[in-house]
């Protein structure tokens, strides 16, 4: 099949999916079109049947803003017909959902009708898409998709919940490559960052309200109480300055250190203990489910589709959102005995393992022909 995706180029979750999948489906003999304004985070090294067209906006003195959508449209009708895509797929509904159905009515003026397959990723519904500035348009785009697929059976229901949607959702979760992600040997970091053997932390995310980074300062500082430990945050976003400040006002600065964005993130899991994430929302949790291909266990709040991924007691404990004082007790169940801590490293992958992209890249797949057949021009 001839793909084009279109997605966030940037490190966040719904981007990296975008990414992960078109690349995936290249090594399968698809070709790929990737159409963004930047080249994708995670698309670094040449690869065959993977294209990647940049989308240049017009700048212009009159826009105060200078209107992506309508560069967008134009680059994609272009790729289209040039290219002879047979199927769009966007993630993320903001703007790309409407973006993909303003596409279909162009193209359809010249007698070609483009099937387009929306996937919901998570803040494109739950945060930002319910904002009224967008409200209306997210839900006209997502039943004008001729697919609609949600990384979480939760996302779906919210999404249910939220809009006036009138569209069947597929669910297809997130998934993970076990080439890349896997636990490897790099005890020279583990000795480097933690040079007395201290159990290590990790926590990876955009730094945004949402994931509430405040409480893995929390649930650390209780930890750091009962066992000498080390945390590494790792990411960038709004919130870091403040919780620079935060860690100051702990007092803990020398044994937290801020890693900001980093490629070789699985290097860094394959030293942690323990990871935690917990976020006030999350429609699946990406960062979690990379951390236990990597055979680390996850403390989590329990909201979204986090419990699809970190199961309670097994590869990890989930706690109502904000609940500190719980997330630091499960942290230390797990951390203070090493028979638990290998038990539940051990559940951690086989549960990962059942997200394994061998198994969900064929379900994206069947859902394009099954959109393509069920298509009605
Ligand atoms: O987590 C973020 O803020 C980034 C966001 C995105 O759209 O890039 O992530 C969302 O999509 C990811 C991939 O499907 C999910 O794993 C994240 O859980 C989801 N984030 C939220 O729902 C907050």
């Amino acid at each position: 099949m001839k793909i084009g995706i279109v997605c966030y180029p940037t490190y966040g979750g719904s981007g990296v999916v975008a990414t992960e999948l078109g690349m995936g489906l290249a090594r399968k003999g698809h070709q790929i079109h990737f159409i963004t304004y930047r080249q994708p985070a995670r698309l670094t090294h040449f690869q065959q049947n993977l294209f990647y067209h940049e989308v240049s906006n017009a700048d212009y003195p009159l826009f105060e803003y200078a209107p992506y959508d309508t560069a967008l449209t134009s680059k994609i009708v272009d790729v289209v017909k040039y290219e002879n895509l047979d199927l769009l797929h966007v993630h993320y509904a903001i703007p790309h959902a409407t973006v993909a159905y303003l596409v279909k009515k162009i193209l359809l003026t010249e007698g070609r009708y483009l099937p387009v397959v929306t996937t919901l990723h998570g803040t494109d519904i739950t945060l930002v898409g319910q904002n009224k500035a967008f409200a209306p348009v997210v839900a006209f785009s997502i039943n004008k998709s001729d697919g609609v697929t949600a990384v979480s059976e939760q996302l779906k229901q919210e999404t249910l919940k939220a809009f006036p949607i009138h569209k069947e959702i597929k669910v297809i979760h997130n998934f993970i490559d076990f080439q890349r992600f896997k636990k490897s040997n790099k005890d020279h970091f583990k000795k480097a960052i933690a040079p007395n053997g201290e159990k290590i932390l990790v926590h990876i995310s955009n730094f945004r309200k949402v994931k509430r980074v405040q409480d893995v300062i929390y649930v650390f500082k209780k930890l750091y109480e009962k066992t000498p430990c080390k945390l590494l945050l790792i990411g960038d976003g709004p919130e870091r300055q403040g919780l620079e400040e935060l860690c100051r006002q702990v007092g803990l600065c020398h044994e937290i250190r801020f890693l900001g964005k980093q490629d070789a993130v699985e290097e860094l899991l394959a030293i942690a203990d323990l990871f935690i994430i917990p976020s006030e929302n999350e429609s699946f949790g990406l960062a979690a489910l990379e951390a236990m291909a990597c055979e680390v266990p996850v403390i989590s709040s329990n909201a979204g589709g986090l419990p699809e991924v970190n199961i309670h007691g097994k590869t990890g404990f989930l706690a109502d959102v904000g609940d500190v004082d719980a997330m630091a007790r499960y942290a230390w169940e797990i951390l203070s005995d090493e028979k638990t801590h290998k038990k539940f490293r051990q559940n951690a992958l086989a549960q990962a393992k059942k997200f394994d992209i061998e198994h969900i890249l064929p379900q994206y797949e069947a859902y394009y022909e099954f959109v393509l057949k069920s298509c009605v021009y």
